[in-house]
């Protein structure tokens, strides 16, 4: 279908649990999250946390087949990278002394200092690098609303849906789909485009995400999206 004669408004139905989910891709935004160098590559901010990193990096290929079906449809695309200022200035202590980690925030790793903005380890993958007109949200918690320009933005651009991919499902991701419900967005989570270092964690969060009638949202398999978009 030309892009043309697309109308934005229309309403898209995803089938979803615990029911049906439905969006305009005009007034929605695809929200990936944290899927950084730091967290899916070894020498990073995971590895150091003393996890298994090789389990994030099998839903590349997922996220990069959803990201790029989004991007044909036209519709708005907003990732998210946690880190923090190179002075720390935007790191509370309990955060980076947390623990016993190999390598602590700031600290000088294989991909430069772990977790600060600009260093190789904060970027994104080079796999799912934003291209031109996708906001880029620098955000130093875990959720992507908290100490950011996110909720602006969304207002500004009448976005009242998001589908949402990225890690870690029951860290950042988590986090995030709460902050958005509680503000008023319908999120959906897209099931095989999330991962977790602890596969246990991922399947609990969704279940209670989608629990009580979408108490926090919806879930649904990327197929499912990829087959009720109009590219
Ligand atoms: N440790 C972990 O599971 N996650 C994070 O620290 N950040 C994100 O989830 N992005």
């Amino acid at each position: 279908m030309s892009t043309a004669t697309l109308d934005t408004n229309a309403l898209l139905t995803v089938p979803a649990q615990p029911f049906d989910y439905s969006f305009s891709l005009a007034h929605t935004a695809l929200l990936i999250i944290d899927m950084q160098r730091d967290f899916i590559e070894p020498g990073g901010f995971g590895e150091t946390l003393g996890n298994d990193v090789s389990l994030l990096a099998a839903i590349v290929p997922t996220v990069k087949r959803v990201l790029e079906a989004w991007r044909a449809s036209g519709g708005h695309v907003i990732h998210t990278r946690e880190g923090h200022a190179p002075d720390l200035s935007d790191c509370p202590p309990a955060k980076r002394l947390r623990g016993a980690p190999k390598l602590r925030i700031g600290d000088e790793g294989p991909m430069g200092r772990i977790l600060i903005h600009g260093e190789p380890g904060h970027a994104i993958i080079p796999e799912l690098a934003p291209i031109a007109g996708e906001l880029v949200i620098d955000k130093p918690g875990k959720g992507a609303f908290y100490d950011t320009a996110l909720g602006e933005v969304l207002k500004t651009r009448g976005i009242t849906h998001l589908i949402v991919m990225g890690v870690t499902t029951e860290v950042c991701v988590q986090t995030t789909l709460r902050e958005a419900n509680d503000r008023g967005y319908d999120c959906l989570l897209v099931e095989d485009g999330t991962e977790s270092y602890f596969p246990e964690f991922k399947e609990a969060a969704l279940a209670m995400i989608r629990a009580q009638g979408a108490i926090v949202g919806w879930t649904a398999p990327s197929a499912s999206l990829l087959a009720v978009l109009p590219s």
